[in-house]
């Protein structure tokens, strides 16, 4: 089954609230119409997309790092700035003009960078470099935007004969409808408010059907969501680290499971520090994973010194020429001072093996928390220089709008998603999938 398929399938495999609630906003006050002479429907026009407001939002700058320890942690960024990895380009889809969202600089600012030696420029050179993250060529192509009805969409749906199809005017009821709506789909208040208005920019007053206001709710989340869908880059410095952070059950130890198995596949050579030394089972799921992975899995005495243990992963990752070094870690936020001392504590010590390290810090969140992944990525952002996340247990969530919330917030890269527990329930994240898959669009 295609991604998406199985994305769609799971995705509303508990409930698709956005789905049903938008075809009850439209048969609650619209009216039933003959299909073909076509009234009032939105015009085919290319849909206008209000200039995007100047700086939504202050940016969450991450602070600069006043880490407790007297030795400053100067945070020399490495972040190369990623290979621009070849994302399939939305396959030139007639409807939404390319708008360019002011892309939020996700780049920390330079902190302060004391005596470590200027990042070699090599680094940004590494030529495009085989992903893990590999989607079919083919793109699903999007049905052309005609404006009408059930149209092609109601064709593939086998809907094509209906005689009718139900709209609804747009107006302020409806719109508020729209915004509650997106909110109880975890949108969050701010980026439903700036969704719905999207959405009735030109459209005031018009008619619109079900799937229509479907198709226009997909492409604005597409449109939010396609700057931040980027695969994890690979750096040509071996062994590149990537460290691992998250609360308690997010998902960080399954997620190294399933990418250091895609790594693998992928040709690289990859181990893994079981990081959270902090609960003996931790460890031993590690090895599980490692196991089915076919990935070596370095490991340290329940309750030693992870930072330890990552030196030493980094010392062996060096000596056998590893492409990639994976840190999981623990996650107790409740404790958050030890967890930015731990945290803090692995970063300096694989820095003395390489002051550019990590070189990507993942943060693991579960789609099932909904709003309070907003939370957790203020957080973390805080702890340690987040580059990127990833979102597991989307399937069977209804809660996946948070994505969209994260993603109009901090625009921080979305490198993949979990849709399961098995090893190939990792997924590279594609806006249109996923836009369609919440809103119940059709492909
Ligand atoms: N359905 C589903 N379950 C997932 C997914 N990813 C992880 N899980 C499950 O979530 C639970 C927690 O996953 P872990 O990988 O142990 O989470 P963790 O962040 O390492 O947890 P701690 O080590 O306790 O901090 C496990 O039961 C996983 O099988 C996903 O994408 N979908
Ligand atoms: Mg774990």
């Amino acid at each position: 089954m295609s991604f998406f398929g199985k994305l769609k399938e799971r995705l509303f495999r508990s409930s698709s609230k956005l789905d049903e609630g938008l075809d009850a906003i439209i048969s609650d006050g619209g009216e039933e119409e003959p299909v073909t002479p076509e009234p009032s429907a939105p015009e085919p026009e290319p849909i206008p997309q209000p200039a995007p407001e100047p700086a939504p939002e202050p940016e969450p700058v991450p602070e600069p790092e006043p880490l407790p320890e007297p030795g400053p942690e100067p945070l020399p960024e490495p972040e190369p700035e990623p290979t621009p990895i070849p994302q399939p380009e939305p396959a030139a889809p007639p409807a939404p003009p390319p708008v360019e969202i002011p892309q939020p600089p996700v780049e920390i600012p330079p902190a302060p960078m004391p005596e470590l030696p200027p990042q070699p420029a090599e680094s940004p050179v590494s030529p495009p470099l085989e992903m893990p993250f590999v989607r079919d060529p083919v793109e699903p192509q999007r049905p052309p935007e005609t404006g009408k009805g059930p149209g092609l969409l109601g064709r593939l749906l086998g809907r094509g004969e209906a005689k009718t199809v139900t709209r609804r005017v747009l107006d302020d009821d409806m719109l508020e409808s729209l915004e509650e709506l997106l909110i109880t789909a975890d949108m969050g208040v701010d980026t439903a408010l700036r969704v719905t208005a999207n959405m009735a920019e030109g459209r005031f007053g018009k008619k619109l059907s079900a799937q229509e206001i479907k198709r226009l709710l997909a492409d604005e989340i597409t449109r939010i969501m396609e700057p931040v869908a980027k695969p994890l880059p690979i750096y040509p410095k071996t062994p590149q680290v990537v460290l691992v952070v998250g609360v308690n059950g997010s998902g960080k130890t399954t997620t190294i499971g399933k990418l250091a198995s895609q790594f693998r596949a992928a040709g690289k050579k990859v181990v893994i520090a079981a990081g959270d030394t902090f609960r003996a089972a931790a460890v031993e799921q590690l090895q599980v994973w490692g196991d089915r992975a076919g990935v070596p899995v370095m490991t340290a005495p329940e309750g030693s010194d992870p930072a330890s243990l990552a030196f030493d992963a980094m010392t062996r990752a060096e000596a056998e020429g590893a492409d990639l070094l994976m840190i999981d870690t623990a996650g107790r936020l409740q404790n958050r001072a030890d967890l930015m001392e731990e945290l803090a504590k692995i970063v300096r010590v694989i820095r003395k093996k390489d002051p550019t390290a990590p070189h990507n810090t993942l943060l693991v969140l579960d789609a099932t928390t909904g709003q309070n992944a907003l939370n957790q990525v203020a957080v973390f952002q805080k702890l340690a220089d987040v580059s990127g996340l990833v979102m597991t247990k989307l399937d069977g969530t209804a809660k996946g709008g948070v994505l969209v919330a994260l993603a109009d917030k901090f625009g921080l890269p979305i490198h993949a998603i979990g849709v399961g527990e098995q090893i190939d329930d990792l997924a590279p994240f594609d806006p249109e999938d996923f836009a369609a898959a919440l809103t119940g669009l059709d492909a």
